[in-house]
């Protein structure tokens, strides 16, 4: 968690009467009252009182130039995606969204997660052609002019791979922040062309209830994707919050497949291909397929699951204060919206409502807060999400009997911080 430390609040007498704006006090007793009795008005406070600091010289003299494209500041505590590569296999691995050191809910370009079978080609726009063809009336070709012609849309999704948490599978709890064990998902809006429009043109075969997708790369990724999802609310994406698709992200072109696994989201794409059956490609098969219970293997579990996160504090943070602090964090679910986020703080006892921050989107990933006054003695803390479809984060115990052991993909359960009276915080499972 990223206490204020004493020596950096600015509590100059002017801003501490911006901070007293009426907006902000209603704001702040609202969210007091849907959380009675976890704490109270007056223990919200952790600034202290300081004499006004003289700033340093060197910010008052004329300062740097203007830049054709801002790059973040870099420090040594900047948010930054953590790499987990194979260095044996050639641009195999994955990034991870920095959750913990994020606010809101939409990720940042350049820290978006990235997952790539074989690397990020590079793909020279004006050659980059995509064909609809197979089970269809007319089979097309588009270029990206042409593309850029069609009707757009835009919407605010995650993306998250069915890989994600899939440490928690083991039997001794990861000790990262949360965003390097949970931030294989990341949320942004999306603008693009929706599949729909561009099926309706090529015409679909009424038997074509499945489209193949591929991509440019190398990895020779396929995936098979049912017509009704492709029809519903699947977009060929051109843009990521407002600029074209980075290149780790499927520039020029990647498929947005809102709520549904990171893996049938095909970047680079290159062609799309209807047909009555599934490929069965190996990315069909035998990636992203589970050994369940009793043997056997599902596969296209497409949906992802209910499930929420702290993301402050978290594992590896040391509260260094008793009294107030935000418990903060981001909950999501493949199905529909997030309906409710509860809280526990006392070994999941007593469960309390978190403030769900609007606007809370279908597919989106929606931040949930809550006040909380920690008295200095050891405590666990865990948040449990509900959605719009009735389904509810299960917790560990309940997902390792209902799945078994063997499962890889899809980890959802309830994840538990614990706090020990020196202030250092652990996950855990409990
Ligand atoms: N062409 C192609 N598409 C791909 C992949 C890939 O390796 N090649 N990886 C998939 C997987 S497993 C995931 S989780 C998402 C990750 O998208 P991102 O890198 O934009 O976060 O892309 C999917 N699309
Ligand atoms: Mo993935």
């Amino acid at each position: 968690m990223r206490l204020i430390k004493k020596s950096s609040v600015a509590a100059t007498p002017s801003e501490t009467e911006k901070s007293k704006t009426p907006s902000a006090t209603s704001h702040r007793r609202q969210f007091i009252k849907r959380a009675a009795g976890v704490v109270s008005l007056g223990a919200t406070g952790t600034a202290t009182q300081l004499a006004a600091e003289k700033l340093p010289e060197s910010w008052q003299v004329p300062g740097g130039d203007f830049s054709n494209y801002g790059q973040p500041r870099t420090a040594i505590d900047s948010p930054i995606r953590w790499v987990s590569a194979d260095r044996s296999l050639s641009g195999d691995g994955v990034s991870w969204t920095p959750l913990h050191a994020l606010e809101g809910t939409i990720t940042p370009n350049g820290l978006h997660f990235e997952r790539h079978h074989n690397g990020v080609p590079v793909i020279d726009p004006a050659r980059w052609q995509l064909t609809i063809h197979g089970a269809v009336k007319q089979p097309l070709v588009f270029d990206l002019n042409t593309l850029h012609r069609y009707p757009m849309t835009s919407r605010i999704s995650f993306i998250e791979c069915g890989g994600n948490s899939n440490s928690l599978w083991h039997p001794t709890p990861a000790q990262a922040p949360t965003g390097y064990v949970h931030g294989l998902v990341s949320c942004s809006e999306w603008t693009g062309v929706p599949l729909s429009v561009l099926m309706d043109e090529a015409g679909i075969d009424k038997n074509a209830r499945w489209l193949i997708a591929d991509g440019y790369d190398a990895s020779g990724v396929a995936v098979s994707i049912p017509m009704d999802k492709i029809l519903d609310d699947t977009l060929v994406a051109l843009y990521q919050n407002g600029e074209p698709v980075r290149p780790e992200n499927g520039f020029p072109a990647r498929l947005l497949v809102p709520g549904w696994e990171g893996i049938v989201n095909v970047k680079w794409l290159r062609a799309l291909r209807a047909s009555d059956v599934p490929q069965m490609s190996r990315f069909d098969t035998v990636s992203y397929t589970d050994l369940q219970k009793d043997g056997s293997i599902e596969r296209f579990s497409f949906e992802m699951g209910v499930k929420s996160v702290i993301t402050s504090p978290t594992a590896g943070d040391t509260l260094s204060q008793h009294g107030y602090h935000q418990i903060s964090g981001l909950a999501w679910t493949g199905s529909g919206q997030v309906s409710r986020v509860e809280v526990s703080t006392d070994g999941g006892n007593h469960w309390i409502e978190a403030v769900l921050q609007p606007p809370v989107l279908d597919k989106a990933l929606t931040r949930f807060r809550l006040p909380w006054r920690w008295d200095g003695a050891p405590v666990t803390l865990r948040s449990r999400a509900y959605d719009s479809n009735g389904l509810a984060q299960p917790d560990r115990a309940t997902l390792l009997e209902n799945r078994g052991t063997n499962m890889y993909y899809h980890y959802n359960a309830v994840v538990v911080f614990s706090i020990a009276a020196d202030g250092s915080v652990r996950h855990v499972y409990a």
